[in-house]
């Protein structure tokens, strides 16, 4: 295998969690429901009806889970914040004991010499506010801020990297648009105001992290390259259609202040939902832009008259796929970071890729070790791509792997595994894969 290029001195290397994949403990302490306790006590809505109860049993386990960090040799860890931890109802006083957890955590990362970067919002919105409307209810957006500010001001001293949104279009698309996720609505085009007041969302509560002295904001967004199905005009003009859906419409705002052009989705003119001073308040300078990369989507254009929107979704040929069937393509990252930066030029803050990873379920050998030569090989690749992407121009400071352990993957339950570290979801025992020792490796070979 060729050596991994050097990245840039200081460049950041880490993992990635969420709190509803990993905590457990979803009725301690004083936790209020969320979203995806009610999804998942919805019979067929996960598969073979896994819930998200007792996960990786994070809550109570996260010493070990911080050793483990510690032992990969990671400068960062990103977490998420459970807000119906925080706030049980989404509003009103905080709940002690949960933000209690966090202040443990965070201590106990920075005695292991890892870096905190909690991110405010992935996916579990507390059930109170979705029985108001969620967000497609602008006053979602508010309280958001309020949340923020109540975590900022207990973590604040500690956390200076915060990230306010974890993957706003997918949380719209599979959550209000679709119905494959909690809140779990099938809304198509009508879950626009959960895009819009997401961001507002982002906006209110970068000004409030800010007030609280935060030094580094970001948003993570899912970035995914279109590629056109063909060179015909039909679906290079789809592609571009898919683009403005899922990066523009979550990027353009923040950055550039201004909605992209929705003509080709059926909406002329200003979007009703938008009011006066919201793109202001959206495009609050952030110090980073999380990129969350999978793989690229291949697009085409519709047959007529078999979908409302503009574009299809297409498979690619003859690449590998990992266990969900996602395409293992690393050059799409390279992509993904050059055209961010030659896109949105000067407005661009410095990028993080703050997802990469792969699904594979590599069940331990006899002797116990798991031997993921498929995680590895993606893992080398992808980082191979950052380095390619740097190399051309693109500034990139982090790296962080999807994700630390084994987890609950949505409406796939425990199905597909990400983790460098394999979890017995029978007895909560963590064991490190080689991709694990291949990571550690790596970012010691990076610092030397
Ligand atoms: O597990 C998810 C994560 O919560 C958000 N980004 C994609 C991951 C893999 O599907």
């Amino acid at each position: 295998m060729a050596a991994i290029p050097r990245l840039p001195e200081g460049f950041v290397w880490g993992t990635a969690t969420s709190a509803f994949q990993i905590e457990g403990a979803v009725d301690e302490d004083g936790r209020g429901p969320s979203v995806w306790d009610a999804f998942t006590a919805t019979p067929g809505k996960v598969r073979d009806g896994h819930t998200a109860a007792t996960a990786c049993d994070h809550y109570h386990r996260y010493e070990e889970d911080v050793a483990l960090l510690r032992r990969l040799g990671a400068d960062a860890y990103r977490f998420s914040v459970a807000w119906p931890r925080v706030q049980p109802d989404g509003t009103g006083p905080v709940n002690e004991p949960g933000l209690a957890f966090y202040d443990r955590l965070v201590d106990a990362l920075l005695d292991a010499g890892v870096t905190p970067m909690p991110t405010l919002f992935h996916w579990d919105l507390p059930q109170a506010l979705e029985d108001r409307g969620g967000w497609l209810d602008r006053d979602t957006a508010h309280r958001f801020a309020a949340y923020a500010a109540a975590v900022a001001d207990r973590l604040g001293d500690r956390v200076r990297h915060w990230i306010t949104l974890n993957e706003p279009f997918e949380h719209m698309a599979l959550g209000y648009a679709l119905g494959q996720h909690a809140p779990g609505h099938t809304y198509l085009l009508d879950a626009l105001p959960a895009a819009h007041h997401q961001l507002l969302g982002h906006g209110l509560a970068t000004a409030a992290l800010r007030a609280a002295g935060a030094p580094h904001v970001m948003l993570t967004n899912s970035y995914t390259p279109a590629i056109p199905y063909s060179g015909s005009k039909a679906d290079t003009e789809a592609a571009r259609a898919y683009d403005t859906l899922h990066r523009r419409l979550f990027t353009d705002p923040v950055l550039l202040g201004a909605y992209p052009d929705l003509d080709g989705f059926g909406l002329a003119g200003p979007l009703p939902f938008v009011k006066d001073g919201d793109l202001d308040r959206i495009k609050a300078p952030i110090d980073g832009l999380g990129v969350n990369y999978y793989n690229p989507t291949r697009v085409t254009a519709p047959e007529p008259g078999t979908t409302p929107l503009p574009f299809e979704l297409a498979e690619f040929e003859h690449v590998n796929t990992t266990d969900f069937g996602w395409p293992v393509i690393p050059s799409g990252l390279t992509q993904t970071l050059l055209e961010l930066t030659a896109d949105y030029g000067p407005a661009l803050p410095p990028l993080w890729v703050t997802e990469n990873g792969c699904s594979y379920d590599t069940a331990p050998d006899a002797d116990g070790r798991i031997r993921d030569q498929a995680r590895i090989d993606y893992l080398e690749a992808h980082v191979k791509a950052v380095a390619a992407a740097v190399e051309q121009g693109a500034d990139v400071r982090g790296y962080l792997v999807w994700s630390l352990l084994d987890n609950f993957e949505w409406a796939e339950g425990y199905h597909q595994r990400f983790g460098l570290v394999h979890v017995d979801f029978a007895t909560l025992e963590r064991t490190p894969k080689d991709s694990f020792d291949r990571y550690a490796a790596l970012i010691a070979e990076q610092r030397r």
